[in-house]
């Protein structure tokens, strides 16, 4: 009796580590972060990514899937390439110089850039196809 007791105990505690474990994992998989090499990748959770910090840094980025906010305007003489991957993805490559590729993949994307920028599969922005 005592120890059936006992194993109950500890299975419904395996229980409650493991839904806290999942909890968590779901909100940890996700990025937010300013990249440090080329190329750079988000995961399938709703990133945040930042081009590398320097001018004159091409920097080739990907968000992979869930909306993804991918920010190239911060340094510029670049020519980033952005790619939202599916889900509604926010890409901004306006830094003041042309020759950057914004690709919003699948989904409802929101696509910022200068004159000279290339855009493909963009729904929102001033690069709206
Ligand atoms: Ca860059
Ligand atoms: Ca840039
Ligand atoms: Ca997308
Ligand atoms: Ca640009």
């Amino acid at each position: 009796m005592q120890r059936g007791k006992e194993v109950r105990k500890v299975a419904m505690l395996a229980v409650v580590v493991a839904v806290v474990v999942l909890a968590f994992a779901g909100v940890a998989l996700a990025v937010n972060k300013t990249c440090t090499k080329d190329p750079c990748r988000g995961t399938e959770a709703k990133d945040t990514l930042r081009e590398q910090t320097e001018d004159g840094v091409d920097d080739n980025i990907s968000g992979r899937k869930n909306a993804d906010k991918i920010d190239a305007s911060g340094y510029e003489d670049d020519v980033d390439d952005l790619r939202g991957g599916s889900g509604n993805d926010n890409l901004d490559a306006e830094d003041g110089d042309p020759d950057d590729v914004l690709n919003g993949g699948k989904g409802t994307d929101t696509c910022n850039g200068d004159n000279g920028d290339d855009s493909e599969n963009c729904e929102k922005g001033n690069l709206a196809d």
